[in-house]
């Protein structure tokens, strides 16, 4: 327990038998559940997890391989089946300072946040060390984060050092959620639709022996369509959808006239919704949305 909270942290791996050993070892004592995702890894990742003497552990053996999202999200559910009160995604290659763990519980603990994500560059002197080319990289990414999630004091957003409440992570749709690197960005996009409080704290980077599997290249062609795309999302069902159910509520109750029109209008954008992102719901009003539910505005209900 951190203070009254049951910690679970999740950890997804992906061929990590070299390091995931040590990554467990180094877990402080209070954490309460260690839930382990082997994403099909194809060296001895499994059985350097089922081989631990940890009683702690819980161990998943992914069918296939999904990516660092689906693995995060199979922790996820068994992490809230288990009651824990908080979710940390820690990563399998030891590259996250188990030190750093009260530093992202502390403002949830507090009731100041939802959701606490790392971020390397809290101060400009982390920025300046940096090549220009992946600064700006950097910084252009970070820009468009903030369009399409509205968190504007949020930096460093691909950050895979996150802990969310338990309550936060129902207010978002899993099936909304990326399988792949741009994971953290997605869970932004859609606590930033419930009006989720997210908050940056500073964790220096800690780079160890693993080459980052996200090249630049790929994050530069890859993530700016789905921001892009997440960007339109938000200001379709912000300011456009909600708007509108608000405009039909007239002080004598709804309009037929206005509800029709309402109607037709969510319609079409409903179809230009679905060209631009996947099928599926869009907010789920979940009895369970009531962490801190009343000091963030009830949000929920204009959405479902
Ligand atoms: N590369 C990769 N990592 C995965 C996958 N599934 C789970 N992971 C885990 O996701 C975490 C982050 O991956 P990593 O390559 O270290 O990315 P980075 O540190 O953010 O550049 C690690 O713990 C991986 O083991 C996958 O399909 N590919
Ligand atoms: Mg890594």
């Amino acid at each position: 327990m951190y203070h009254d909270l049951k910690v679970a942290v999740i950890i997804p791996a992906f061929c990590e038998e070299a390091r995931i050993t040590e990554t467990i070892k180094t877990l402080p004592s209070w954490v309460d559940h260690i839930v382990a995702v082997d994403d099909a890894s194809t060296d001895g990742t499994y059985e350097a997890l089922a081989n631990s003497q940890e009683p702690r552990l819980i161990v998943i053996k992914l069918p296939e391989n999904g990516g660092v999202g689906a693995a995060t999200l199979a922790g996820f559910e068994r992490a809230l089946q288990l009651d824990a009160d908080v979710l940390v995604k820690m990563d399998g290659d030891g590259q996250m300072d188990p030190a750093q763990l009260p530093g992202l519980l502390e403002p949830i603990r507090r009731g100041e946040a939802d959701y606490v994500k790392g971020n390397r560059f809290l101060h400009t002197r982390e920025l300046v060390k940096m090549p220009l080319l992946r600064r700006l990289g950097n910084i252009g990414l970070s820009f468009m984060t903030k369009l399409a999630s509205g968190y504007w004091a949020v930096f460093d957003p691909t950050n895979g050092y996150v802990a969310i409440h338990s309550a936060a992570v129902s207010l978002f749709d899993s099936t909304r959620i990326h399988k792949r690197f741009f994971f953290e960005s997605s869970i932004l996009c859609e606590l930033g639709l419930n009006r989720a409080v997210v908050l940056d704290v500073y964790i220096p980077a800690r780079y160890g022996d693993k080459i980052s599997t996200l090249s630049e290249r790929r994050a530069f062609f890859e993530f700016p369509p789905l921001l892009l795309s997440g960007f339109l999302r938000r200001m379709l069902i912000q300011y456009f959808k909600r708007c509108l159910k608000i405009l039909c509520i007239g002080p004598h109750g709804r309009n037929r006239r206005a509800l029709r029109a309402q109607n037709r209008m969510l319609n079409l954008i409903a179809r230009l919704q679905r060209s631009l992102t996947p099928p599926k719901s869009l907010c789920r009003a979940s009895p369970h949305n009531i962490f801190q539910r009343e000091a963030l505005g009830n949000t929920a209900s204009l959405c479902d």
